[in-house]
């Protein structure tokens, strides 16, 4: 049997993936250089976001991983939308350029909290630091990126999506973290964990119903018993 045909029968992972940052930082490139090995100088900003998905093979765990990356809208006036992307992602790539400080800043200015209060509690974050093909302007230094990287628990990485430089190797060794056991065993918890606050927060509704009478009729979530009946079935909470 070929190689190919061996791994046909393997298990298949998905893993939803968010770019952020600031606008012009080079989000929209990364993703065109990795998934279609393109660069595009004139790159219009991105308004709102937009979803592409590309499939890797781990040699390491010996499977399929399918990135859905989603790439969001630098720009202040979407950000009210993008941060409705947070969630269930288990990867956020947070994007600076290498030759703007503010854009390196931005993470500890705004988007730090934004992850804590929009997005899941087990993610892993990388500072990806872009452009790095113009070292010679650059105002954030590989070392500086990588000490506050590691203050904040964070992976970080340098890539250049005009030369293709850091990106395949950036998402092969996320990948790899997110496939790791432990990791998936925290994630699968907190999904758990998530669904179960919402069937609790769907046994609480309360609907009012009119009998033939016209009388209201109270009738505390037809589906209470359905939930118990999940809840031990599924041993969650
Ligand atoms: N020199 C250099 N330029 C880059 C690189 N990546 C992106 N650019 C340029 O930076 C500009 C902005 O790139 P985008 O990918 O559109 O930036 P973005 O982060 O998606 O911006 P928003 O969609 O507005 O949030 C474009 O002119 C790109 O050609 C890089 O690695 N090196
Ligand atoms: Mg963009």
């Amino acid at each position: 049997m070929s190689n190919n045909s061996k791994k046909k029968d393997k298990e298949k992972f998905k893993v939803k993936v968010v770019l952020i940052g600031e606008a012009g930082v080079g989000k929209t490139c990364l993703i065109s250089r990795y998934v279609s090995d393109s660069f595009d100088e004139h790159s219009k900003t991105t308004d709102g976001a937009s979803y592409v998905a590309k499939t890797i093979y781990s040699e390491e765990y010996d499977c399929f991983l399918q990135f859905d990356i989603w790439d969001t809208a630098g720009q202040e006036k979407f950000r009210s939308i993008s941060k409705f992307f947070y969630r269930d992602a288990a990867i956020i790539l947070f994007v600076y350029d290498i030759t703007n400080k503010d854009s390196f800043d931005a993470y500890e200015n705004y988007w730090r909290n934004e992850i804590k209060v929009h997005g899941d509690k087990n993610v892993i974050l990388a500072i990806v630091g872009n452009k790095s093909d113009l070292y010679e302007n650059e105002k954030v230094t590989d070392e500086q990126a990588k000490e506050y990287a590691y203050s904040i628990n964070s992976n970080c990485y340098l890539t250049s999506a005009r030369n293709n430089v850091g990106i395949k190797n950036m998402f092969e060794e996320l990948g790899n973290l997110y496939l790791e056991p432990t990791f998936q065993e925290k994630r699968n918890k907190e999904i758990n964990e998530r669904n179960c606050e919402n069937n609790e927060n769907k046994k609480n509704i309360v609907i009012i119903q009119k009998d033939n009478n016209g009388n209201n009729n109270k009738n505390e979530n037809e589906n209470n018993d359905n939930n118990k009946n999940n809840k031990k079935k599924k041993n969650c909470c």
